[in-house]
């Protein structure tokens, strides 16, 4: 399950201009996460909730920070991420970067002074696109095609962060309808709110992923009644606590094995301070892999593990005499890959089953692993956080055996905070087959990933070329893909574009 360590070229780029102005849109993007404003702080977590909520308050609706406001910045934390940490191998130049925000899903380490060139180089060769907007929606945050919905492109649902669900008409040309509203059972402050979705494969039952009052995580299935979604049969299939109210994960899909595969982040805070990254005891910093429709009935589960699942049969939270007490044995079993930081997004490739996980950095490496399918999707894979940010060594000296490596780093002069996308297998944009799409949610720039399918591996060097097309700074929040393998791109200036031909 171990692959090698991929010595990536990393791609240099001389930084955009950072007029003062993008700055201040970015220390609003911090609040969609909600720049948590004591992300190093971490010595007292139940005050950080608290004081979290506070900083929240201005994002306490369902329209998208406006990046023109830019009057946040007492919300910032003085950062944290870096300072007077104990890994020696930190970003150093963090240490005197007093504007650290947290958008999305990360902690951006901003340039301190003003680059002076946009990038020249990494463009494709290819017929240009566009991004066609296709619905205005308040903080549209996940997009997903209900299963067996007859039209080609599918029904597609959308949640919003506040928590509401709408679908969208067949010819679009009609204005969505909302058919579910749990925003009573969760807030947007910090990075919490609605964050996930997934039909099941039939398309009987809609889970949704989000944080709760508490800030805590659930995963809830609702049935559905025609194509609206029945809120008061909502069935919790897991909770998991919270210490911190960021680095949630949130992502969520059936896997082709049938299987709900869901992305938990580190807890939250700074340097994985909350220690879950290397913990097999705990859901924390990993990808979690359950069957939602079987329950074993014992305890508060009603889901159950797969049998192949790698640490199955190893401990069970519910029955503390179950396993070995030696504390490698203690694995939870639904976790299929652990050493994640903030795996926000990850997705199957619909042909080759490979899964695409793209985690969020600290302060310096935005990172891709992929975990191929006919590997066994690398079953027990360490993804390294926080021994590694990205390829680049952060805390500690081991080196577990069951390290994968990164197979696409880029670093802040390029972006901030990684947004995952698709593989794309649509067909109106025949030259795209089969490379990844993704973007920076800083920068709002679009990247393409091309995979040799020969060998499941880059075909470009290990380097992300530009799509050519663009949303605002601190808006690109995630990627959807409808039943016909098209790609929309979901942005927080409240709407949700189609990639297409430029014609
Ligand atoms: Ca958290």
């Amino acid at each position: 399950m171990t692959r090698p360590t991929r010595l990536v070229a990393i791609h240099t780029v001389t930084r955009q201009i950072m007029t003062k102005q993008i700055v201040a849109w970015l220390v609003v993007a911090s609040l969609w996460a909600g720049a948590c404003g004591t992300e190093d702080d971490g010595t007292n977590v139940d005050n950080t909730k608290v004081v979290n909520i506070n900083n929240a308050d201005s994002l306490n609706s369902t329209s998208s920070p406006q990046p023109t406001t830019g009057n946040n910045s007492s919300n910032n934390s003085p950062n944290s991420d870096n300072p007077n940490n104990n890994y020696p191998n930190a970003n150093s130049s963090a240490s005197t970067n007093t504007q650290n925000n947290n958008p999305a899903t990360h902690e951006p380490d901003l340039p301190t002074q003003n680059p002076s060139e946009a990038p020249t180089s990494n463009t494709t060769e290819n017929e240009p696109l566009t991004l066609t907007p296709v619905i205005s929606l308040p903080d549209p945050i996940v997009l997903i095609p209900r299963p067996g919905t007859g039209n080609q492109r599918g029904d597609l649902y959308v949640g919003t962060r506040a928590g509401r669900v709408w679908v969208l008409s067949a010819d679009e040309d009609e204005s969505p309808e909302m058919v579910l509203d749990i925003s009573d059972l969760t807030e947007t402050g910090c990075e919490n709110g609605l964050l996930g979705m997934a039909f099941d494969p039939d398309g009987h039952s809609l889970y949704i992923h989000y944080t709760d009052l508490q800030q805590d995580s659930q995963i809830v299935a609702f049935p559905m009644i025609g194509h609206r979604v029945l809120k008061s049969q909502g069935r919790t299939v897991l909770s998991v606590s919270q210490p911190h109210c960021n680095h949630n994960g949130g992502s969520m899909a059936f896997g082709p094995d049938g299987y709900l595969w869901l992305s938990m982040g580190d807890g939250g805070g700074s340097n994985d301070q909350f220690g879950h990254g290397q913990n097999l005891n705990s859901l924390l910093g990993a990808i979690l892999r359950i069957d939602p429709k079987t329950s074993t009935s014992t305890g508060t589960n009603t889901y159950a593990i797969p049998a192949d699942n790698p640490f199955a049969g190893t401990f069970d939270p519910d029955n503390p005499d179950s396993g070995n007490p030696d504390s490698e044995t203690r694995a939870l079993a639904e976790i299929w890959a652990y050493g994640a930081r903030n795996p926000w997004r990850f997705s199957f490739d619909r042909t080759t089953g490979d899964l695409w996980i793209a985690d969020v950095g600290q302060n310096k490496w935005e990172e891709i692993h992929v975990l191929w399918a006919a590997d066994n999707w690398s079953s027990g894979a360490n993804l390294g956080w926080p021994l590694y940010e990205g390829n680049e060594r952060f805390s500690g000296t081991v080196m577990p055996e069951d390290l994968v490596f990164p197979i696409h780093v880029y670093d802040h002069d390029q972006g901030c905070s990684i947004t995952g996308g698709y593989v794309y297998r649509g067909s109106s944009i025949a030259w795209l087959t089969g490379t990844y799409i993704f973007g920076d949610f800083c920068e709002g720039r679009l990247w393409g990933l091309k995979v040799d399918p020969a060998d499941n591996n880059l075909a470009n060097n290990d380097q992300h070329f530009e799509l050519g097309v663009t949303v605002p700074q601190a808006t690109l929040v995630s990627f959807g893909e409808d039943a016909a393998g098209e790609l929309y791109v979901l942005s927080f200036d409240d709407t949700i574009y189609r990639l297409e031909p430029a014609t």
